[in-house]
């Protein structure tokens, strides 16, 4: 029994443990540390051997994160931001794992973390009001909450080729990356993507290996993230700033703390608005897509046109070939609508070297037919390779939850509920589930914001509802049919008034074949999100049932 039960003599206290969380990425550690902080007993489970997360599991060439160092961290602890010093403007992933290290020492998390323990499958008992979890090697934990922190891009996706057990050459997804790494000197590497991911193992692989072949279907829109150590004086200013700073990223959209050079560009004329996107070119990175306030440039196809021409632009002029230089151009979907990649080593020069060279495999050009023994089979051309490297990205938002086995009341599985997109409410819970939280779930901002601060949100609104349940003697919480059914009606009337129907991204599930496509992330807004969460709590929990512990009997003292 925890000292939360002792004090609250709450029902369910004879389970194994309050808690159990999935996964000990930034989600997990924060939710461990909250929790236990409140006296409950909590349980991460890990699958991999270390803490991280994403972090621990995409170690290839180029990795690094795209929201800038100083606000890709946690905001909560004053001791961790004052001895904790990131050396570049965008954090590569050593540091963040050593970042997440380092805070896993500081909390001594790792007592309550199992690694190398994966989570197979999670039964609601409708009876006891409890979670019976069951891990790969046979363990069974009964819990009362089930907390998933298993990160939004962590299921890898990869395209199911004919032939890959005939390869005779080494082979690679990105994100399971092998630890003693790949010596590519003198090889022929083909990688096929061309999203984030890609765009980073092309800038960091390009004439290091005998010879790079990228396999390209869908061009895209990399502006450049001007990369570069961060100086002591620079430093010191963000120090403090610190409170201000991660105010104004609290109260933004994205999550980021930037100024928009102004709000719309609706009353701009053309030759503004390009003077405005040049000055945000040079800043760099996601202060480009806030020039103007980012819901504007997603939700104004004329405004959007412009800034797409603009980055269009820039691509030609880098290129010196015109022909590679029009594959690389992106034609077929607005900025925005696909996640925007940054580009940290001159990307799209890349392609301008003798030992680099770009395949259009889109249906235009010469689609992959097939692995071979040799190399990729397309329709034009068999292309030898002695590494072939899959840069094809997550089954996103729904993959890693879905992988474990959950099954709510009356045997109903998450599968099941979830077959035609995801359902749930704020992101948080689904009906059916109860006491079954999802941290940055489907729904819910993640994605389109700056994550850690996401999850802070998520954690800390958990926490609250949690000792607010035993403050209040309820012993379960799940959504009522009404506010999910409105909360999935609502985020898919935000997302249709924006540009992402425009583009097939992993957004909406496209890029997995036989996923129902339907956007996932809440497209509001941070800031709108955080209030509407805030006043769900103020309104005690609105828009959720609770099932009370009245008849259970006490827990012993
Ligand atoms: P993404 O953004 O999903 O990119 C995957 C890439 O792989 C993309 O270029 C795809 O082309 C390509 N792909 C996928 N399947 C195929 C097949 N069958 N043939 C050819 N090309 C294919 O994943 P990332 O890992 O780059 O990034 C994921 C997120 O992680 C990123 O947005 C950041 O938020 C961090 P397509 O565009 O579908 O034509």
């Amino acid at each position: 029994m925890s000292d939360a039960d002792a004090r609250t003599g709450r029902a369910g206290s004879n389970t194994d443990v309050d808690a159990v969380v999935v996964g000990a990425g930034f989600s997990g550690l924060y939710m461990l540390h909250r929790l236990r902080e409140r006296g409950y007993d909590v349980q991460v489970y890990e699958k991999g051997d270390g803490v991280g997360g994403t972090w621990y599991w995409n170690t290839y060439p180029g990795a690094r994160c795209d929201s800038e160092s100083h606000i890709y961290c946690y905001s909560f602890s004053d001791e961790i931001r004052e001895t904790w010093e990131w050396t570049e403007r965008y954090p590569e992933q050593p540091e963040i794992l050593e970042y997440l290290n380092y805070v896993a020492d500081e909390l001594d998390l790792r007592r309550d973390i199992a690694f190398e323990r994966e989570v197979e499958s999670a039964t609601y008992d409708e009876d006891a009001g409890t979670w019976t979890v069951a891990l790969a090697d046979g363990e069974v934990v009964e819990t009362r909450f089930f907390i998933t922190g298993v990160g939004c891009l962590s299921e890898p996706f990869k395209p199911d080729f004919d032939g890959l057990d005939e390869f005779e050459g080494e082979w690679h997804h990105t994100s399971r990356w092998p630890d003693e790494g790949v010596d590519f000197s003198d090889k022929h590497v083909g990688v096929i993507g061309t999203g984030s991911t890609g765009i980073q193992f092309i800038s960091e692989t390009g004439g290091k290996a005998e010879h790079l072949t990228v396999f390209q279907r869908t061009p895209n829109y990399a502006v450049p993230a001007r990369n570069r150590p961060l100086e002591d004086d620079e430093y010191e200013e963000i120090r403090a700033n610190y409170d201000e700073i991660w105010e104004k990223a609290r109260d933004s959209r994205l999550g980021m703390p930037f100024d928009h050079e102004h709000y719309s560009a609706a009353s701009l004329s053309e030759e503004e608005i390009r003077e405005t996107l040049e000055d945000r070119w040079q800043q760099g990175g996601f202060r480009f897509l806030h020039a103007f306030e980012p819901g504007h440039v997603l939700t104004n196809m004329e405004v959007n046109a412009v800034v797409s021409e603009f980055i269009r632009e820039k691509i030609r002029a880098k290129v010196d070939d015109p022909e590679t230089a029009e594959k690389l151009v992106p034609s077929d979907h607005p900025y925005g609508a696909k996640r925007p990649p940054m580009d940290y080593n001159d990307y799209y020069r890349t392609y301008n070297r003798d030992d680099v060279s770009l395949v259009d495999v889109s249906d235009d050009g010469e689609p992959i037919e097939r692995v071979t023994a040799r190399g990729i089979q397309t329709t034009a051309d068999e292309y030898d390779l002695d590494v072939i490297v899959f840069a094809t990205g997550f089954d996103a938002m729904t993959g890693a939850i879905l992988a474990m086995d959950i099954e709510g009341r009356d045997g109903l599985t998450m599968q099941e509920k979830w077959a035609d997109g995801p359902r749930t409410y704020l992101g948080l819970m689904t009906r059916g589930f109860p006491n079954l939280f999802t941290i940055t779930g489907p729904q819910s901002p993640s994605v389109l914001t700056n994550m850690p601060l996401s999850i802070e949100q998520h954690v800390e609104w958990i926490e609250d509802c949690i000792g607010y349940m035993d403050e209040h003697g309820h012993d379960t919480i799940e959504p009522t049919e009404a506010s999910e059914t409105q909360w999935v009606t609502n985020t898919n009337m935000l997302a249709d008034n924006m540009l992402f129907s425009e583009a097939d991204s992993w957004y909406r599930g496209d890029n997995v074949p036989g996923k129902t496509a339907v956007f996932t992330p809440f497209p509001g807004g941070l800031d709108m999100y955080r209030d509407i969460c805030d006043r769900v709590a103020r309104d005690d929990y609105d828009g959720f049932e609770f099932s009370d512990a009245a008849d259970a009997p006490l827990p012993e003292q």
